[in-house]
């Protein structure tokens, strides 16, 4: 009997993830180096204060817990020749710091129309936001000042467009879509007001914009847009936040220096994976050291604001790696190299999705590994051609009431047999119109198929909205990512809170997003598998282990 490709590559993602992690194997775990063995020497004075690069436990950190950059490094990875756009309210590009990596012609200042992005003065330093986001991305090494970038030797552009009295639609698209051939990374801290009862979203131009980005922008490799998940704690929802939600944006939560989630965390279903921000102890040097306005370094920087550029430094090393990474490649090699390592959240389980990765509504797919992308950028191929299925709708109206939950069904062949089939997922989204007596006190769950509950909308105790609710609001998740959809899809529709409340929910239409042909193979296994479509099950599996087991031995240890 021939096993399907889908048992291959289930065994596979199985594997990948958990290469780390497995005992028995011959050789050394990755991820858990001896701190007195990173030989990274820099004369940067904040640099040995900069946790989040390499987590020596100071602060009262964890040791190990950092993004893994000394790795990436070592290899020889630095960010040379990518630029990442800071998308915010102005950069210090006169400081001593930034001021070899600034890209001056890649930047722009969309608040006041000109070609200099410089903040505006207020005498509370106000508008630091961008200049201390450059400086983790971009801060130069071993020059004697302030720390280091994540990508030391990248490039970075300066977009002011957050210091105006409001922001306008075109202003956001200006701002996304501005020198795409040039700029390969975008890093937004912004969105709507974290009040925990704002739904919204980019808006039409800005829509267009974003995803004119990851069609075309990079010679059509599609711009990168990192995303912070938002500070508006455990009241917000970041699936209200549409920019976070979108698919064309990779939404970045953060981590404590322990491990732990910060009180501004949001968490939400869309997250894919996480960073680094300030501790909850008053330790002032648990916070984010980098640049700050007018020559001067900080240790305070904090926020989900702290956490995406950090991403934006990662990603800046893999496209180093390999340049020729998609947007889409930059989100799977996310998910297959970010890891749990020691963080924990207290409200919600890590769990393993239908085809074992393991995820957590708040973290995402868990800590960005810079070294672990770098290594396996190196060798990606290209992931296959993306297809979009409407794998159902229901229209029909529904009531909802405290006490008494809806739960919808739809079963899909997710559009096979049809050109768009969907055979592994990527994106999954819930576009659904519902409304309320209390909007804050509904919430939202949807099972996959194989089992993974998202939680696609949480209780936002603020939000007392009875009017508008939900107009055809995609929801999205990433959990599911890697599984097949086809099979039965649960939604549940429920309040939570103090008063009975009620609603009618008006549309759940389904939208699956992914491959039709398995990704990774080719990567992993692409010597043995004519092979291992010849063997038999048992052997298979035994053979898959030898030949996964020597293939990513050359894909992840070479360098060792
Ligand atoms: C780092 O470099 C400086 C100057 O080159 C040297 O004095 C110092 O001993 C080095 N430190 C380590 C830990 O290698
Ligand atoms: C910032 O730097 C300026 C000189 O560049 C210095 O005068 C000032 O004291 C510094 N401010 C802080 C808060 O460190
Ligand atoms: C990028 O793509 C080009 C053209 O397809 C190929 O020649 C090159 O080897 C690729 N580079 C990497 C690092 O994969
Ligand atoms: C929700 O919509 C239904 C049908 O359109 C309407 O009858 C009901 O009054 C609305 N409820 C709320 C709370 O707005
Ligand atoms: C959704 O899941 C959460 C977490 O497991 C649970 O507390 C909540 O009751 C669920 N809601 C519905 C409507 O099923
Ligand atoms: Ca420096
Ligand atoms: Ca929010
Ligand atoms: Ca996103």
């Amino acid at each position: 009997m021939c096993p399907s490709k889908g048992t291959v590559w289930i065994f596979i993602l199985l594997f990948v993830k958990n290469v780390f992690e497995q005992e028995g194997f011959g050789r050394q775990k990755r991820g858990y180096r001896n701190i007195n063995d990173i030989e990274v020497n820099m004369s940067d004075p904040l640099f040995t204060k900069q946790w989040y690069l390499i987590n020596t436990g100071q602060a009262d950190g964890t040791p190990g817990l950092d993004l893994n950059v000394a790795e990436a490094w070592q290899l020889g990875y630095t960010g040379k020749g990518v630029t990442i756009a800071i998308m915010d309210d102005g950069i210090d590009y006169l400081h001593p710091d930034l001021a070899s990596n600034y890209n001056a012609d890649a930047s722009y200042d969309f608040s006041s129309n000109d070609p200099f992005p410089f903040p505006r003065y207020t005498d509370d330093w106000f508008n630091s936001h961008g200049t201390r986001c450059a400086g983790e991305v971009s801060a130069a090494a071993n020059n004697n000042i302030c720390g280091v970038g994540v990508a030391y030797n990248s490039k970075v552009a300066g977009i002011r467009m957050l210091d105006q009295p409001f922001m306008t639609d075109i202003i956001e698209a200006s701002s996304i879509s501005h020198m795409p051939q040039v700029i390969d990374i975008y890093s937004a801290s912004w969105g709507p007001t974290d009040d925990g009862k704002t739904v919204d979203g980019p808006r039409e131009l800005t829509l267009q914009a974003m995803a004119d980005g990851v069609n075309k922008g990079r010679g059509g490799k599609g711009s990168i847009y990192v995303w912070a998940s938002g500070d508006g704690g455990s009241y917000d929802d970041c699936n209200c936040d549409g920019y976070a939600s979108s698919m064309w944006t990779i939404s970045i939560n953060s981590a404590i220096n322990d491990g732990r989630t910060a009180l501004y965390d949001e968490s939400c279903s869309s997250t894919l994976a996480s960073t680094f921000s300030n501790g909850r102890k008053r330790n002032p040097e648990a916070g984010v050291a980098t640049t700050d306005l007018y020559g001067n370094c900080t240790l305070r920087h904090s926020g989900t604001s702290a956490a995406a550029p950090e991403a934006a430094g990662v990603f800046a090393l893999a496209l180093e790696a390999n340049p020729n990474l998609t947007w889409r490649d930059m989100q799977h090699l996310s998910v297959l190299t970010s890891k749990r390592n020691q963080l924990h959240d207290e409200v919600h389980q890590w769990r393993r999705n239908g085809v074992g990765l393991e995820f957590n509504h708040l973290f995402g797919y868990g800590v960005l590994d810079a070294g672990g992308m770098v290594k396996m950028a190196k060798e990606w191929k290209t992931v296959p051609e993306r297809f979009h299925c409407v794998a159902g709708s229901i229209q029909e109206t529904h009531k909802i009431q405290s006490g008494n939950k809806l739960v919808l069904a739809i079963n899909t062949e997710a559009c096979q047999g049809k050109d768009n089939f969907v055979r592994y997922l990527e994106h999954v989204q819930a576009v659904v119109t519902v409304n309320a007596s209390r909007r804050g006190d509904l919430n939202i769950n949807m099972t996959s198929p194989m089992g993974t509950k998202s939680i696609l909308l949480s209780r936002r105790p603020r939000d007392d909205d009875s009017k508008v609710g939900f107009d055809k609001w995609p929801f999205m998740t990433t959990h599911t990512w890697g599984e097949d959809p086809r099979g039965t899809w649960v939604l549940e529709v429920g309040f939570q809170g103090e008063e009975p409340q009620r609603g009618v929910l008006k549309e759940w239409t389904l939208m699956l997003h992914g491959t039709q042909s398995a990704p990774y193979i080719d990567q992993i296994v692409r010597d043995y598998q004519s092979k291992l479509a010849m063997s038999k099950k048992e052997e298979l599996e035994e053979e898959l282990d030898e030949a996964v087991e020597r293939s990513l031995k050359s894909l992840l240890s070479k360098n060792n």
